[in-house]
């Protein structure tokens, strides 16, 4: 088969994996749908500071260039010492409830959560720790294969935030340091005082920097940043498997373009070749 008529083939197999799969998952909800990128909440602490989606993520979305990016589900796993809110948080966002009764989190428990961004289909699997805090032995799988590391620390609690070092130390043993992003997230910020919460931001904000972690504050009582904070995470990892999969499809040489057989397992790939018309 001609290798145009194979890209044509393995699009149109793809077209209808992606019907079939979405077709039995839900519907993503309205209010998860992601049209620009939302602002880093501290330029002084942020993954990166554009004003708008990276140009080329955009014309891939546009072009529907994204491989197998709207099919994938991201890890983000959820660290930080016990009670410091890490449950309410992502009850906050995934279910907007607030528990104000202390119950530890037991056995393995996430989320899932599904956006559109940019048009593309984008889900994101929230880790919650479930009692790692105390068997840390156990965490290795846990944190295995993350795409985002969520360190968060109490505002009230200036220990809770010497500890993330260690918490970012143990998700990174089993992470590859420079594709996963890091988020550092100071819950409860309805208790803490404005003059108290400053003092707190300052050195919250240097750890950040110094991890390379992009800083927030929030609180899962109120809502506050909640919401802004998660639609950052998903865009931000959405922004960055795109670009990772615009560079695998760059890097791959026309010969090898497509390759159609049981164990092709990206079905995506195309060539930089323009398309003939039976395929647009
Ligand atoms: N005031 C206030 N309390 C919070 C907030 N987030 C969590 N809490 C309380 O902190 C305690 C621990 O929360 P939880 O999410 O279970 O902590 P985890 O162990 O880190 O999962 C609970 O009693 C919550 O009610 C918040 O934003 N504001
Ligand atoms: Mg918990």
């Amino acid at each position: 088969m001609a290798v145009m008529e194979q890209v044509c083939k393995a699009r149109e197999i793809t077209s209808v994996l992606r019907v079939s799969i979405m077709s039995v998952l839900p519907p993503v909800r309205n209010d998860r749908i992601i049209s620009q990128l939302p602002k880093c909440f501290s330029k002084g602490a942020a993954l990166h500071t554009e004003n708008g989606f990276n140009t080329k993520v955009k014309t891939a979305c546009q072009e529907q260039r994204t491989g197998t990016v709207g099919f994938k589900i991201s890890k983000v796993i959820v660290v930080g010492d016990l009670a410091v809110g890490k449950t309410c948080l992502i009850n906050r966002f995934c279910k907007d409830v607030f528990d104000k009764n202390y119950k530890a989190t037991i056995g393995v428990d996430f989320e899932m959560e599904r956006f559109e961004v940019l048009g593309v289909p984008f889900s994101l699997q929230l880790w919650d720790t479930a009692g790692q805090e105390r068997f840390k032995c156990i965490a290795s799988t846990y944190y295995r294969g993350a795409q985002a590391v969520i360190i968060v620390f109490d505002l009230t609690d200036v220990a809770s935030l010497q500890h993330t070092r260690q918490w970012l130390e143990d998700a990174m043993k089993e992470n590859d340091p420079t594709s996963v992003l890091l988020f550092l997230v100071g819950t409860k910020k309805d208790l803490s005082s404005s003059a108290q919460y400053s003092l707190i931001e300052q050195d919250a904000i240097k750890v950040a920097q110094e991890m390379k972690a992009e800083y927030w504050a929030v609180s899962a009582l109120s809502g506050e940043n909640v919401r802004e904070f998660f639609f950052r995470v998903a865009s931000l990892t959405f922004e960055a498997s795109v670009l990772a999969e615009l560079e695998k499809s760059s890097s791959r040489s026309i010969g090898d373009v497509v390759k159609i057989s049981n164990t092709t397992s990206n079905l995506y790939a195309t060539s930089k070749k323009k398309q003939p018309s039976c395929c647009q």
